[in-house]
């Protein structure tokens, strides 16, 4: 029995893993030697979990490098040394001839915190290019970027999940989160159990929302009038918690002044939502000792995201929040890396422990680690989408190198971005199975997946934990970091470039040093022990070791005066409204079953692959003629695609859902992006709906 989590989502469950004739055993693992912070997974797993194991004997592994013909168009196997040969050689012609920001790399929140260090070493060290970021953009980036400006600090929850059981009320903000985190869903119920309030704001009455007492529907894009609405009525009521306010805040008599306007029935006129249940919620808010706050990419996957978390941070702070013992705002970050894996180098701006690109001491500090000198890491590069647009046009990339995305299904404006993929010189994509995108490649290597590996993982709690290798790759596979350091050496880059899991964390301790996420008392061994550490976890002083930090708030933020600030956030709306010809709008999101692209689950034979659909109103349904079951079009300005009708009575009338697992509702997304965190507006598009 080896210990590991799970190869998905940030909840990052325990699992013990053991060899079978089949394949590979899954088990759900308890956890150990722990008195306080037990795990956020209940020591359950969902049925992605449970599974997770098929796709280890299934005929879809890619098992050999993989080259495109160039007379005959068709992909070829060849053996790793040619495939990495060709790739270094054509990095190096392309760089050669037109600078080094031709070569681009775009990584994944999946990736392990060594293989999102060693990633952004890649670019910056051996090539010289500052064109990298990755699918974390599409994310929890708005989140992260509300948390810098209003903290000082992205820690996607700023407490252990479990804390959830403390609370008096958790309002969770476009989190579906008995579908995309089963496990922690039984934090709600227990809380609910000991008399607590769980308050849920989606479109749609989702699993979750049958799960809370109090559920508000607002229309998709509309909720940052219902969080300025909210904390109308809170200060109406006089709840502000002033002498928090004036002691742990600055800016919040201007946020005061800006929603004094927002009274509810102009809310209710924005939103749809009735004035009498944001009342509701309001004096929940307002008569409650321990007030927690969760957003999810329902609030966030919008041109207003960043908005929409200040907006909810505000209210947060009004009440006193943040810093209180089960109370508080965090995000609930998605991927199963997602909070390591936008921490260590993999994002445009930064290098690793959140240091910044642009700041010359951070720069020195990475440099003395790499062993360059600091005048040649490149400066700030495109963020995500900016990166995909730019692919093959005169000024942007030549070559894209993809570890960790399946682009052609998950990103926004999809067929675009296809066609941006198809014009470059040269696709790498590394990946464990032929996904849509790999299938357009001119090179695919094959990696090993996650129990054939070992590395560490930061979960939404921002707890370090450790994944052993369970079992052995199959032949022809190598991991992530073995790639990276052949191409690295191929290109004859400097510096050492290790393929031992272990060895690139103690260089990414290093690096982190002194930074935000702080990992450099953090070793491997430690994670052993105590089956996860959390960071800011700094350099043990005169041999005592730091013992991370479960909880942060509690008497500063980490803003140099040490107090949070409250920012004015305006309602804007959706970046694309409803008009006469796309009268509908359309919002996307996931299914229990299947995982992100689908790239995995879809091909593990025990989970239901159904195919996308439309979740309709009987209402919305009955004006174009849709039936149950029935095909339906749907259509936006930039596409259309053709699925199933679900006529269900849980989301409101002027609304269409369709899931994003399978390819085609990326063709009808909006491109918009948010102007901080430049997150894409995937919950809201105006469309048209036919029969
Ligand atoms: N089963 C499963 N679990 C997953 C994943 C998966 O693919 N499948 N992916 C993981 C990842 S990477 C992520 S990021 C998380 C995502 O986890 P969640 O954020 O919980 O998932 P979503 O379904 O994207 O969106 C949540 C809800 O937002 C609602 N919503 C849509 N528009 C709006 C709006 O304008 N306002 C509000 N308030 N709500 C709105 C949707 O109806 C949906 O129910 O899940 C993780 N877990
Ligand atoms: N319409 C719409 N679109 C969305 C969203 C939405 O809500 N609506 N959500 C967005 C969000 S939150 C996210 S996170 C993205 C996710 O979308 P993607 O970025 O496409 O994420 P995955 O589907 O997880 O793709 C990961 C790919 O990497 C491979 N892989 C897995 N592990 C490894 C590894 O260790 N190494 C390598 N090299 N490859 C590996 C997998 O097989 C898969 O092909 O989608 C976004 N797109
Ligand atoms: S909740 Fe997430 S981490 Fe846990 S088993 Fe399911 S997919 Fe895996
Ligand atoms: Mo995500």
């Amino acid at each position: 029995m080896t210990d590991s989590h799970c190869p998905y989502c940030s909840l990052q469950c325990g699992m013990a893993l053991s060899p079978s004739r089949s394949g590979l055993q899954i088990a759900p693992r308890a956890d150990r030697n722990r008195t306080s912070n037990p795990r956020g997974d209940d020591g359950a797993l969902c049925r992605k979990g449970w599974t997770a194991g098929g796709l280890r004997g299934s005929r879809e592994r890619l098992t050999s490098p993989l080259i495109r013909d160039r007379a005959t168009g068709e992909l070829r196997a060849v053996d790793w040394d040619e495939a990495l040969d060709v790739v270094a050689s054509r990095l190096a012609a392309l760089r050669a001839e037109h600078g080094p920001d031709a070569n681009a790399i775009f990584g994944g929140g999946g990736l392990t915190n060594e293989k999102s260090y060693l990633l952004g070493k890649l670019a910056r060290v051996a090539l010289g290019t500052s064109q990298i970021d990755y699918n974390g953009r599409w994310c929890m980036s708005s989140a992260a970027s509300a948390g810098n400006q209003a903290f000082g600090v992205d820690r996607g929850l700023p407490f252990p999940l479990a804390d959830i059981e403390e609370a008096d009320v958790v309002v969770l903000v476009g989190s579906n989160m008995a579908e995309t985190m089963p496990p922690a869903a039984r934090h709600l119920d227990r809380l609910r159990e000991r008399g607590g309030k769980v308050v849920v704001i989606d479109p749609r009455v989702t699993p979750t929302a049958a799960r809370a007492d109090v559920v508000l529907q607002p229309v998709p894009g509309s909720d940052v009038a219902l969080a300025l609405g909210l904390l109308h009525l809170i200060d109406a009521a006089g709840a502000v918690d002033e002498t928090y306010v004036r002691e742990r805040t600055t800016g919040f008599e201007d946020v005061r002044r800006s929603v004094a306007s927002w009274w509810p029935e102009r809310v209710e006129r924005i939103t749809g939502v009735p004035s009498g249940e944001l009342r509701e919620v309001a004096d929940l808010l307002a008569g409650s000792e321990r007030v927690m706050v969760l957003t999810a990419r329902g609030a966030e996957q919008h041109a207003t995201g960043t908005d929409t978390v200040l907006a909810w941070i505000n209210i947060a702070l009004a009440l006193g929040m943040p810093g209180r013992p089960g109370a508080g705002y965090g995000c609930l970050t998605g991927q199963g890396n997602g909070q390591g894996g936008r921490e260590h180098g993999q994002k445009a701006d930064q290098l690793p422990g959140y240091r910044s690109i642009t700041d010359p001491a951070d720069r020195a500090h990475v440099a003395a680690v790499w062993g360059v000198d600091p005048a040649t890491i490149p400066g700030k590069g495109r963020s995500a989408y900016e990166l995909l647009q730019a692919l093959g046009t005169p000024e942007g990339p030549k070559s894209l190198l993809v570890l960790g995305s399946n682009i052609v299904v998950s990103a926004p404006n999809a067929t675009e971005i296809t066609a941006r993929l198809q014009s470059l010189d040269l696709l790498v994509v590394a990946d464990i199975v032929m996904s849509e995108t790999a299938a357009l490649a001119d090179v695919v290597l094959p990696v090993t997946q996650w129990a054939e590996e070992g590395g560490t993982m930061t979960n939404l709690e921002g707890r370090v934990i450790l994944r052993h290798q369970a079992i052995t790759p199959p032949a022809g596979v190598r991991s992530d970091l073995d790639l990276i350091a052949g191409l690295a050496e191929r290109l004859g880059a400097p510096g050492v470039w290790p393929t031992d899991p272990e060895t690139v964390f103690e260089e990414l301790r290093a690096a982190s040093s002194g930074g935000k996420a702080d990992y450099a008392g953090i070793t491997y061994d430690r994670i052993r022990a105590e089956d996860g550490v959390f960071w800011p976890c700094p350099a043990p002083v005169e041999g005592e070791d730091h013992p991370g930090t479960p909880r942060l708030f509690a008497d500063a933020f980490a803003h140099p005066d040490g107090r949070a600030r409250a920012l004015v956030v305006d309602h804007r709306g959706p970046a694309e409204e409803v008009s006469a010809d796309y009268p509908v709008h359309l919002t996307t999101g996931r299914v229990l079953a299947q995982y992100q692209s689908g790239a995995q689950t879809r091909r593990i034979r025990e989970l239901p692959d159904e195919g996308a659909f439309v979740e309709i109103h009987p209402l919305l349904a009955g004006r174009v003629g849709a039936r149950d079951g029935e095909p339906l079009l749907i259509r936006t300005v930039r596409g259309e695609m053709k699925a199933p009708a679900r006529v269900v009575d849980t989301i409101r009338p002027d609304t269409v859902f369709v899931p994003f697992h399978w390819v085609g509702v990326n063709k009808l997304t909006n491109d918009a992006l948010d102007p901080s965190s430049r997150m894409p507006e995937f919950k809201v598009s105006a469309c048209a709906v036919s029969a």
